[in-house]
């Protein structure tokens, strides 16, 4: 794994101006079946950061456009860039004490559309959305998306698709960074705190932390 320095500056500075850092469980700490992110339909600001802590399982997060769950976000849009986390095996990190996570920053309002590229988890409900709006478009709900997903003949990573070649450029792509965490530090399962879940930089910081120490 490696960091420029000048990224995880950047990183550090943008949580120093206390970043607002929105958690997302990927299965459970209690359920290690779960297929599921928690919350999987969340609001967030441009400039938000949006972790992923792998809780349990061997999952991934993947984007892909409302129309195509399942599939990579760069087989229909030409030049997007996709965001995928990688598959993340908590077993193969549990000895060390420690979480794998994947942190990304908002780069857009419109919606993100998110889905699981393992097995057929995607078809299974492994799903979600940040910044849903259906007010500008109702059917593009998280649960029309959901039961797209559950009829996709395919689930597919980035590895398994020809990048598009035409098509528009419109919808707003994005990456993100890999590291991991204690897992005493892992943020408690979301339920009952509503969609977003606010907690202060010292989560990311330790991540950041965590990342350097790997260099
Ligand atoms: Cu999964």
């Amino acid at each position: 794994m490696h960091f420029s320095s000048s990224v995880i500056a950047t990183a550090l500075l943008g949580l120093a101006s206390a970043q607002k850092v929105h958690v997302v469980s990927v299965s459970s700490t209690t359920d290690k079946t779960l297929l599921a992110f928690s919350p999987n339909n969340l609001k967030a600001d441009v400039g938000d950061m949006i972790q992923f802590q792998f809780l349990n399982g061997n999952h991934s997060v993947v984007q892909s456009n409302f129309d195509n769950p399942c599939t990579p976000i760069q087989a229909f849009v030409k030049n997007a860039t996709g965001m995928f986390s990688g598959y993340m095996d908590v077993a193969a990190s549990a000895s060390t004490g420690m979480i794998p996570t994947y942190t990304m920053e908002v780069a857009s309002n419109t919606p993100l559309w998110l889905y699981c590229s393992q097995g057929k988890h995607c078809q299974s409900g492994m799903v979600m959305v940040v910044n849903e709006n259906t007010s500008a478009n109702e059917t593009r709900s998280l649960d029309n998306y959901k039961a797209a997903a559950a009829k996709a003949t395919e689930n597919l990573d980035p590895s398994k698709i020809t990048p598009a070649s035409g098509g528009d450029s419109t919808d707003g792509t994005t990456g993100g960074t890999t590291s991991s965490i204690p897992s005493a530090s892992a943020t408690a399962p979301a339920q009952g705190l509503g969609s977003v879940v606010s907690v202060s930089a010292w989560t990311g910081l330790l991540s950041i932390a965590a990342a350097l120490a790997m260099l």
